[in-house]
């Protein structure tokens, strides 16, 4: 096998997981696997048949990629991608990606329709063709159709986390023109929002020619779209627009600050720029005089821009126009929760539930990440699928966490469990067994069609229960793939507060909920954010930073984040002492 047809299967395996909604960095693990491959000059072969070379000496390749790769030299075949193709049938990839769609019902719109494109889906959907098929209805129709909507709205907005993906690459192939001097990404990515609708790169720099043939030459490039004196604008292969814009040094600043928006922060800004007889554009900061004529006073960098009309400068992610200029007018603005300030992760997955790693893999990857405490919180027994946990296996689990404890140093690790919230309402695990837990989250998996009432009222009972903590991802929601579920989040805030308990914010970058405005309510009602990956792998705490993002996004301090506190202070929170 060539290189270029390895990584044409690394490709297929990476679409066929991504469709099982596997982890994203299993995902990216291919397909970054599937670009160096193509990109080595050497044939992986010749690599393999010399005994003195590892495949793993490559950049991007694994343990687990180089057996991939020596597996498919060697038989011409893999035994996971012959696996995904039987579970998932050529041409119901993208029907099977529509919100209310999924494998099934796509493998049977496929079969009895010979629907294999969105266009024709809708159209049959529209000629009410579909609830005449087995287990189909007019209700299936009016899902489908819905569903159609946000397929379509996802194929313009890309989730953050992929778009960084993009702008690690685009700025790395960059980097090598000499004559760039500054390079930011403006823009929703800039303010850290969940979704990105496109792209924009600022650039400082001598030779306006040399950064548009080096952006053009980018490898991801569909097309150009335009390119004029200062401007330019691409469209990528996967669809998404990235604008360019080559500005003079003395306007770096003025412009960052122009492009990265949002738009309503910077009507406010104009607005406070002219009462004071100054004018701001992407250009600069301008006095004007009584004649009209202008004078550059500020424009280098955001913070001489922020100051030249009497405001401090204001992290990106504050920038909407929500609460930003109250907080400066209040002479200061919250310092918003970082990385470095998160001590411990209250929701994670191991082998005994859906994770993939075991509890030591999982207490070794949060050491190595600075955890001072993490909590192991499996399924509860209703996830058959996950092989959810009773209270004997669950109480087995514990003792096991006891023995991990006792043989690790510098982390603590809790006994916890993430327990369905049922369908009829209730908890999934007696209180007997939840009453020993260190740590209980309750979860709506199931049930999520139900009433707006329904659903709010079995979160409502779950909070009473005292042995539950936190409510995890509160709206259920997965970015571009399913819209949350209805639920009243303001009953359901009010009953935190009563309750003493907490909300999570779930950092995984398809979910990541609460989103910024609930995280904000939440700080205003005082009730406690708790930052979890939910991490599957142990690559899956990664995700940490994403839910940084949106709790900054939200205006968090460290203070308004329950688990930036040691777990002595963090217990107290859930009354314990
Ligand atoms: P997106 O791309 O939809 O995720 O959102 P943004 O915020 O990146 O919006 P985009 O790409 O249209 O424009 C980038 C920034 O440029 C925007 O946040 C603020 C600034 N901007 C663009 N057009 C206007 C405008 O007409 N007026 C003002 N004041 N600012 C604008
Ligand atoms: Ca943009
Ligand atoms: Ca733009
Ligand atoms: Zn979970």
């Amino acid at each position: 096998m060539t290189n270029q047809e390895i990584a044409a299967v690394f490709e297929q395996i990476a679409d066929l997981l991504e469709y099982q909604s596997a982890n994203p960095f299993r995902v990216r693990a291919y397909r970054n696997g599937a670009k160096k491959i193509s990109e080595l000059a050497e044939p992986l072969a010749a690599i393999v048949a010399d005994s003195g070379r590892s495949l793993t000496d490559l950049d991007g390749i694994g343990k687990d990629l180089a057996e991939k790769i020596e597996t498919l030299l060697a038989t011409g075949t893999l035994p996971l991608l012959e696996e995904l193709q039987e579970a998932i049938p050529a041409g119901v990839l993208t029907l099977a990606r529509i919100p209310g769609v999924g494998p099934k019902k796509a493998a049977a719109l496929h079969k009895e329709l010979g629907i294999s494109s969105l266009q024709e889906l809708r159209l049959a959907c529209e000629q009410q063709r579909i609830r005449g098929l087995k287990g189909f209805g007019a209700k299936t129709e009016e899902t489908i159709l819905k569903g159609l909507s946000i397929a379509e709205e996802a194929a313009v907005r890309v989730r953050w986390a992929d778009a960084e993906q993009i702008v690690d690459e685009l700025l790395d192939h960059m980097r090598s023109e000499p004559a760039i001097k500054q390079m930011e990404i403006a823009g929703s990515y800039r303010r850290g929002r969940d979704t990105i609708g496109d792209l924009d790169l600022l650039v400082d720099a001598t030779d306006v020619t040399a950064v548009m043939d080096r952006f053009g030459s980018f490898a991801q490039v569909g097309e150009t779209i335009a390119r004029g004196e200062t401007k330019m604008a691409v469209r990528l292969k996967s669809g998404l627009q990235v604008d360019l814009r080559v500005v003079p040094a003395e306007s770096f600043g003025a412009a960052l600050q122009y492009f990265t928006g949002s738009k309503d922060h910077n009507v406010v800004m104009r607005g406070r720029a002219k009462q004071q007889g100054l004018k701001v554009s992407d250009w600069g900061v301008f006095r004007v005089a009584d004649d009209g004529s202008e004078t550059y006073i500020a424009g280098r960098n955001e913070e001489e821009v922020y100051a030249a009309i009497g405001l401090p400068w204001f992290p990106p992610e504050m920038r909407e126009a929500r609460e930003e200029y109250n907080w400066a007018a209040a002479g200061e603005l919250p310092t918003l929760v970082t990385l470095e300030d998160i001590r411990g992760d209250l929701h994670m997955h191991t082998t005994a539930s859906d994770g993939h790693d075991s509890i030591e893999d999982m207490v070794a990857a949060a050491l190595a990440r600075g955890l001072s405490y993490i909590a192991i919180t499996d399924h509860s027994k209703r996830v058959s699928m996950a092989h959810g946990l009773d209270g004997e296996r669950l109480r087995r689990q514990w003792l096991e966490v006891d023995q991990v404890n006792r043989q690790t140093e510098g982390i603590e690790v809790l006994k916890g469990i993430e327990c369905d919230i049922l369908e009829k309402g209730g908890m999934d695990l007696p209180d007997d067994v939840l009453a020993e837990a260190d740590w209980v989250i309750a979860s709506v998996h199931y049930g999520q069609n139900q009433s707006r009432q329904q659903i709010t009222e079995r979160i409502l009972e779950a909070l009473e229960n005292p042995h539950v903590d936190m409510l995890a991802h509160p709206t259920g929601r997965l970015i571009n793939r399913r819209d949350p579920y209805e639920v009243d989040l303001d009953q359901v805030m009010a009953a935190a507060v009563k309750h003493r308990k907490l909300l999570e914010l779930n950092a995984n970058p398809a979910r990541l909920d609460l989103n910024d405005i609930y995280c904000a309510a939440a700080k205003r009602l005082g009730i406690p954010i708790v930052i979890n990956t939910d991490a599957h792998t142990t690559d899956g705490m990664e995700v940490m930073r994403f839910g940084i993002l949106q709790a900054r996004r939200g205006g968090l301090t460290a203070a308004d984040v329950a688990n930036t506190r040691p777990w002595a202070e963090f217990k107290k929170l859930i009354g314990g002492s």
